[in-house]
């Protein structure tokens, strides 16, 4: 990857079209029909992401802003120096930058993400804003197994960084692998991790449905993703974003209604929908801190250090590895 002024190496472990193809088949023909979230995030849905980032109603990524401006002279404190950052999901990486400007003399940065494109671009303008730091840019799903690439010089302890509060979008059991492959990846160092927690569904419910419809367009481009990817056939006019707040497991459910009886088809294979039928496209789970500590001592971490807002809408928590 070249630019005017750098050469970058970057690791591709991008997913192939045939997992693509066999996972978005095999979700389609289940009942209730899914597909994974982590195919929203091509580069218009990474676009699409990013607006949501800065609606109003969307509070987690400024209170997590807010709650690393104010937690990331003692975090840099608490790590010392020579750490390398690995960050899971790293997009446009911008919440990194208060990380790469506060913690004492980083070893490296590696950003990993699924999205080529966003990630050339990002790893691009991060070598050129810091240009003594090493990065080294992955492309990959960070839930696969992928060997991580070795800076230049020696890294005293490994800090994985997963802000955002993906960690939701994981079923729990899911949620606990992920973190336990983060837990061997970086044994010895730790885990910043961005967690949203429990809080009046009535907050929830607007953060989900926003008024300028960012959210159902991102919902949405999941299908005109599969038409372009794949061939397929979806009429988007034809399906209707819908999330809800389900109490009883503590997750937003993000859906993607079919306001017809119709057929889409990919390739050869006929989906039928009748009206009202909803794909499933994703979970978000939200956390009580109780909760969150359980299941980072049952990955392998125990948790060093929570901060919070002042209304508990969000939680930035250090853990160690045990
Ligand atoms: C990436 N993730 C934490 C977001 C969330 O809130 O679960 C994805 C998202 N879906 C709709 N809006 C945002």
């Amino acid at each position: 990857m070249r630019s005017k002024h750098l050469t970058l190496q970057l690791l591709d472990c991008a997913p192939t079209c045939t997992t693509l193809r066999q996972e978005v088949i095999q979700g389609l023909q289940q009942s209730p029909k899914t597909l994974p979230s982590k195919y929203f995030y091509d580069e218009l849905g990474s676009r699409l992401f990013a607006q949501i980032c800065e609606l109003e109603a969307y509070y987690p990524t400024r209170t997590e802003r807010r709650i690393m401006q104010q937690c990331v002279g003692e975090l840099a404190e608490l790590l010392g120096p020579g750490c390398l950052l690995v960050e899971y999901g790293s997009g446009n990486s911008l919440k990194t930058r208060m990380l790469l400007d506060t913690l004492k003399d980083l070893v490296g940065y590696i950003p990993i993400d699924i999205s080529k494109a966003y990630l050339k671009e990002a790893a691009i303008a991060l070598a050129l804003a810091y240009p003594a730091l090493e990065v080294l840019p992955v492309c990959a799903d960070y839930t696969s197994e992928f060997e991580l690439p070795v800076p230049a010089r020696a890294v005293r302890q490994r800090i994985g960084y997963f802000p955002g509060a993906t960690i939701g979008n994981f079923e729990p059991k899911a949620a606990r692998r992920f973190l336990q492959q983060i837990a061997h990846t970086c044994r010895g160092g730790g885990l910043l991790i961005g967690v949203d927690l429990k809080k009046d569904f009535t907050v929830l419910h607007h953060a989900y449905n926003d008024p300028q419809g960012i959210t159902a367009q991102f919902n949405l481009n999941l299908l005109r993703r599969l038409n372009q990817e794949l061939e397929a056939d979806f009429q988007l006019a034809q399906f209707r974003h819908y999330a809800c707040y389900n109490p009883g497991e503590g997750r937003i459910e993000m859906h993607l209604v079919s306001l017809e009886e119709q057929v889409v088809h990919i390739d050869d294979i006929e989906i039928p929908f009748k009206r009202g039928e909803s794909i499933w496209t994703e979970s978000s789970y939200k956390y009580s801190l109780e909760e969150f500590a359980r299941l980072a001592r049952a990955a392998g971490f125990s948790v060093e250090r929570a901060w919070c807002d002042e209304q508990r809408l969000f939680s930035v928590q250090y853990l160690t590895t045990l």
